[in-house]
């Protein structure tokens, strides 16, 4: 893969009143490695791709955040990878017919020595098990344990971002934003009492490529008349995770996952998972 700059729109990076780094809507920087993952979303009566055993393939969806965790942990292994990415429209019955019969019919899932692993957490666990590269959940059992209760605390963050997203209520959106600012609260006070650029030391670990995908879309909320959480630390936080190469060769702005969000909202319309491509 070339990793080299190309000028593929006017773009510009916008820095937003409480720090935080954004794409702007007209502008990015694209770099090649980018624009790798943009291939189309495979859908009913698509081939299925040639599987050679022992190489690594991941089914993914360019916009999928527990994907995204996988994606972030295998780069952050340097791990080279095939990326597959599948057309999930299930209104529309859009799911290729050999991904169903293979899988949960969810991505992410690893395929390697004919082995297909689906679930974020499982995936991202096995790929720091079973290849060489840096550690990144720690080696301490008791710490590794401690960082997986603060991923169940920030899981529950979740649904408040989904309603907030979805619901098209101001009034349900906005307790749905308060609820959220709650509980990022232990999040933002375990990044302080760390005390390091990231959760995962001086470099980003495990915990920190399981949450970035959520901390990635919260600048979608100004596209619905609500700030961007402002928390000091966690503010430091998403700048110090926008520089790291893997966020910067994979994450999309926020006006990409807006307008990808946004099409859930007409039920009637097929989502179009391939609008970066067009
Ligand atoms: N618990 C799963 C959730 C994965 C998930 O919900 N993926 C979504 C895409 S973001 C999906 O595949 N949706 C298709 C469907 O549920 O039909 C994980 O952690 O991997």
């Amino acid at each position: 893969m070339i990793f080299q700059i190309k000028m593929l729109k006017q773009y510009s990076v916008k820095i937003i009143k409480n720090g935080v780094k954004m794409f702007s809507s007209t502008s990015i920087l694209r770099s090649e490695s980018q624009l790798a993952w943009n291939t189309p979303h495979l859908a009913v009566g698509s081939a299925k791709p040639a599987i050679d055993p022992n190489k690594v393939y991941l089914y993914n969806m360019r916009f999928c955040p527990y994907a995204e965790r996988a994606v972030l942990s295998l780069m952050a292994k340097n791990i080279q990878f095939e990326n597959i990415n599948i057309n999930l429209n299930f209104r529309q019955k859009q799911k290729p017919e050999w991904f169903l019969e293979e899988t949960f019919g969810q991505v992410p899932v690893l395929l390697y020595k004919d082995n297909i692993i689906p679930e974020s957490l499982i995936v991202c666990d096995l790929i720091d098990e079973l290849f060489e590269g840096p550690k990144l959940y720690p080696e301490d059992p008791m710490e590794k344990a401690n960082d997986k209760v603060l991923l169940a605390i920030f899981d529950r963050l979740r649904p408040s971002f989904f309603k907030i997203v979805w619901s098209s209520d101001q009034d349900a959106k906005s307790v749905a934003y308060e609820d959220l600012c709650e509980k990022l609260k232990p999040i933002e006070e375990e990044y302080l009492k760390r005390g390091t650029a990231f959760f995962g030391g001086e470099n980003p670990g495990m915990l920190d490529w399981l949450m970035w995908p959520w901390f990635e879309r919260l600048p979608v909320f100004t596209h619905m008349n609500l700030p961007v959480p402002h928390f000091p630390g966690l503010n430091a936080y998403q700048q110090a995770m926008w520089n790291t190469e893997p966020v910067k060769k994979y994450g999309l702005s926020a006006d990409e996952h807006f307008q990808f969000l946004k099409q859930f909202s007409d039920k009637t319309t097929p989502i179009d998972y391939d609008f970066l491509i067009k």
